[in-house]
């Protein structure tokens, strides 16, 4: 019974807080509780807001608890540790998550509403924790998730950004972005540490002491202050951090005299250089400034949590020195791709200047520490700083990296002569007198124990090509970790429908931390009652969907046509304009058919989201290509009810719970062998999604899984890629009548009035990168269509279609990220669970 009076302040239910509380009733006191005196709010008030904050902050409470627990029990048993060092998070939402993990959703939602609120509204008022561009900085929240499940001693490391990823609106101009402030009001799910505090510096110089010893000093001195977020895992105690570094200028460096002097810009320099450096997640490093910044953000995150780490590995031994050698056995270092690779050279510094070491044994150290996932083979992504800008930024490092070449040469020389002539290209500095850069990659490859790549196909064109020169002087260094994806958000929480008729008919809910149970789905998919039962889940979840889609967007779609999905960055590898080329070519099939020809095809609803980098001209002449499409076809009465375009703003993770379970087809249709895994691919399977895609990245493993019959497979494959590209150079291409006939309909003004040319012709002429169709998309066009005319004919067939569904459902355990991190604790960090008893 709703308690809420009508001013809004919750009555009857007594103020007592009990932190651990399980009956509805005193989760409501607790909530209470938190609603009147952890206030943020005027008293009077408890709308959905105050509700949610209060709520956030009772359950919180709990994992306070648990979270102690973890600490000390891990300080205790002193396991090896592993450390994810990452400039990105792409966390979501944490109430949903944390109350699913505690399984106490069921109270929850109860004692909201005992306070007259809905569980469904309160998470929604939220606000997703968006640090991260996208998959690499989803995978780094899913494997925290599955650290925690697993009970594996796991922390985090990365930024406190005060604005997390652009909000994107869509306009009649096509995207605009706005900063995202989930930081606005305040976020019930950090902890600052204010006792974890270290300093943190930049430029400076290097001075040689007496003994020949090295130190760095001057410069300007920062500090980083943790704030710390709960990371629980499911059903199990373990609680881990996640650990985010914020900036902050000493206080000693305010000048009061200048501000009394009225110079106020002056007096807080220092402050305002600190607050730069997590102010936005990844500045634009277009200028030399953004350059800096960004640099400067990568170190900080380096620099604090290593002094972090050390600093945890001397107090779990209660201070008592213990010998460096051991450090290797009690931490591990995991670089998120190159972006922490000064990691490296800090951790050299510090062993070396700080801690007395000679090279060789901080070399050792630090190379039994540290171990490097790669997550792309792009040109333009592999990190290179300027040598120049490195040594004034860092002067110690930078000496410490050219060390760390000479030494590398060297042994090349020495050991393995008959690679001479590929030094050039295996070195970390490059010394091209224009632009004299540090190479990051080769930074980390010959310096970490282990080089992964994220999916197979990804890992072998690591070893084949980026870094093929390597291989036979570290033969055993290269591994493949096929990226997985958390189960508990992308399936159990995300789609309850689904995921209780799943529970039903497996008789257990063991799949949601075991996932290969899924596989005895199989046994059911031919079932008339699975069939019925599979169709009306998917149908709520469609329905919930485009109720979303008409409050965003007001498109009104229909849930009984196919829901045909594609989000991600916005980029030419991942080819939306390919998609967006088919749908055009649809639409113009659609026109010229008459109205019973029409009457066969199968209905379509066609949803593009994703973000384009601001300064990314091609990308975001594809959202504004996806939006004007979108205006015509929808409004289109002749056929409008065939098809629908709907370009779905502002993707995150949030958008994504919801897009997911609502899917049917899902498009991941990059160039063969440019995407290095994809994730959201797995989650759409692990939904019951069908997928249309090439044979790259875990594409090719996920077709393995769930069944060739039940993927639509189209494009060229990796291997044929340069091949393509050369014969393409040769002017030897031919392109299908289709493909012209779509370009020419956009060239035509089909569509406005907006000019296409500009992106239309990168599909033409015949060299150079991102033209002369670099991406293969009118290569792939003809197999492309055909793929998409097999889906609408299995479409047509519900009964083939559910079966697939289901298969595709069964055949993804492989890609819970339980697995991955089961195998990165395995077979790099060595480490072991840590139960929380
Ligand atoms: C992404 C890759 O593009 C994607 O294929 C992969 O699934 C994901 O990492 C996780 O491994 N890369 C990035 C990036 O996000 O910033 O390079």
């Amino acid at each position: 019974e709703a308690t809420k009076k009508a001013n809004g302040a919750p009555k009857k239910i007594p103020a007592v807080a009990n932190p651990l509380a399980e009956k509805p009733l005193d989760i409501a006191s607790n909530i209470n509780y938190h609603a009147q005196y952890s206030p943020h709010f005027s008293p009077f008030k408890f709308e959905p807001e105050q509700a949610y904050y209060a709520a956030a902050e009772s359950v919180r409470d709990r994992l306070v608890q648990q979270w102690n627990e973890t600490y000390l029990h891990y300080h205790k048993v002193d396991p090896k540790q592993t450390y994810y060092l990452s400039m990105e998070f792409l966390q979501g939402r944490a109430l949903t998550n944390a109350i699913g993990n505690l399984d106490i959703q069921d109270a929850y939602a109860d004692a909201l509403n005992k306070l007259g609120h809905e569980l469904e509204e309160i998470v929604e008022q939220e606000k997703d924790a968006a640090l991260g561009n996208g998959g690499l900085g989803r995978l780094a929240s899913c494997f925290l998730d599955s650290m925690a499940t697993l009970s594996l001693p796991a922390w985090g490391y990365g930024l406190r950004y005060r604005y997390g990823l652009f909000k994107q609106r869509i306009t009649k101009a096509g995207q605009e972005e706005t900063a995202e402030d989930w930081l606005e009001k305040f976020s019930p799910w950090e902890v600052v540490r204010h006792d974890v505090v270290f300093p943190v510096r930049f430029f400076g110089h290097v001075e040689v002491q007496p003994d020949g010893s090295r130190n760095w000093a001057g410069g300007e001195v920062l500090q980083a202050l943790a704030y710390d977020v709960p990371i629980p895992g499911y059903k199990t105690k373990n609680t881990n951090s996640l650990r985010l570094w914020e900036a902050k200028a000493i206080s000693e460096d305010f000048n009061l005299f200048q501000f009394n002097d009225g110079q106020y810009e002056a007096a807080a320099q220092l402050h305002s250089k600190a607050q730069q450096i997590c102010d936005v997640l990844y500045p634009g490093d277009a200028t030399e400034n953004g350059k800096l910044l960004r640099l400067k953000q990568q170190y900080f995150l380096c620099s604090a949590s290593l002094q972090d780490i050390i600093f945890r590995f001397k107090e779990r031994k209660d201070g008592s020195l213990r010998p460096w050698s051991e450090f290797p056995s009690k931490v591990a270092v995991q670089l998120n791709d190159t972006h922490p690779t000064l990691a490296i050279p800090e951790l050299m510094r510090i062993l070396m200047d700080e801690e007395g070491l000679g090279w060789d044994e901080a070399w050792d150290v630090t190379t039994k520490t540290i171990a490097y996932t790669n997550h792309t083979v792009l040109p333009e992504a592999l990190e290179k700083w300027s040598q120049i800008v490195m040594s004034k930024l860092l002067p110690r490092h930078m000496e410490i990296i050219e060390e760390i070449d000479k030494r590398f040469i060297a042994m090349i020389q020495s050991k393995r002569p008959e690679l001479e002539s590929k030094i050039s290209g295996m070195r970390i500095l490059d010394h091209n007198p224009k632009k004299p850069v540090v190479r990051m990659a080769n930074l980390c490859v010959v310096s970490a124990h282990t080089v992964n790549g994220v999916a197979q196909l990804h890992s072998d064109i690591l070893k084949n090509e980026l870094f093929a020169d390597y291989v036979s002087v570290w033969p055993t260094k290269f591994q493949n970790k096929t990226n997985g994806i958390t189960p508990r958000r992308w399936l159990r929480f995300c789609s309850p429908e689904l995921s209780q008729l799943i529970t039903k008919w497996l008789k257990t809910d063991q799949w949601v931390t075991n996932l290969d149970l899924l596989t005895d789905l199989r046994k059911f998919a031919d079932n008339a009652d699975l069939h019925a039962e599979w169709e009306s889940a998917k149908m709520a979840n469609k329905q919930r969907l485009a109720r979303y889609i008409l409050r965003v967007t007001g498109v009104s779609i229909d849930p009984n046509s196919l829901f045909d999905i594609q989000v991600k960055r916005i980029h030419e590898y991942k080819r939306q304009l390919l998609n967006i080329l088919g749908v055009v070519y649809r639409y113009k099939k659609l026109k010229e058919m008459s109205p019973e020809e029409r009457k066969n095809t199968t209905s379509r609803t066609i949803m593009i989201g994703g973000k384009a980098f601001a300064t990314y001209t091609n990308a975001k002449r594809i959202v504004k290509l996806v939006d004007d499409v979108g205006a015509v076809v929808n409004s289109d009465t002749e056929v409008n009810s065939y098809l629908k375009v709907v370009f779905v703003p502002n993707y995150n993770v949030s958008v994504a719970e919801m897009l997911i379970p609502g899917s049917e087809l899902s498009q991941h249709i990059s160039t063969a062998g440019m995407e290095a895994s994809g994730t959201s691919n797995m989650k759409f399977a692990l939904n019951g999604c069908l997928i249309i895609g090439t044979l790259d990245g875990a594409n090719v493993e996920i077709r393995e899984e769930v069944g060739e019959e039940n993927f639509f497979l189209f494009g060229a494959t990796a291997d044929e890629v340069p091949r393509l590209r050369q014969e393409r150079e040769n002017g030897l291409f031919k392109p299908d009548a289709r493909f012209e006939e779509a370009k020419e309909f956009i060239r035509s003004g089909a569509f406005g009035s907006y000019d296409y040319n500009p992106l239309l012709d990168s599909l033409e002429g015949n060299s150079g990168y991102g033209r002369g169709d670099y991406f293969l998309v009118g290569y792939d066009f003809p197999s492309y269509i055909d793929a998409q005319t097999k889906v609408d004919e299995a479409y047509k067939d519900r009964k083939r279609w559910t079966k697939m569904s289901i298969l595709s459902t069964a055949g993804s355990g492989k890609f819970s990220s339980d697995r991955t991190i089961g195998q990165y604790a395995k077979e790099i960090w060595n480490i072991e669970q840590c139960i929380v008893p």
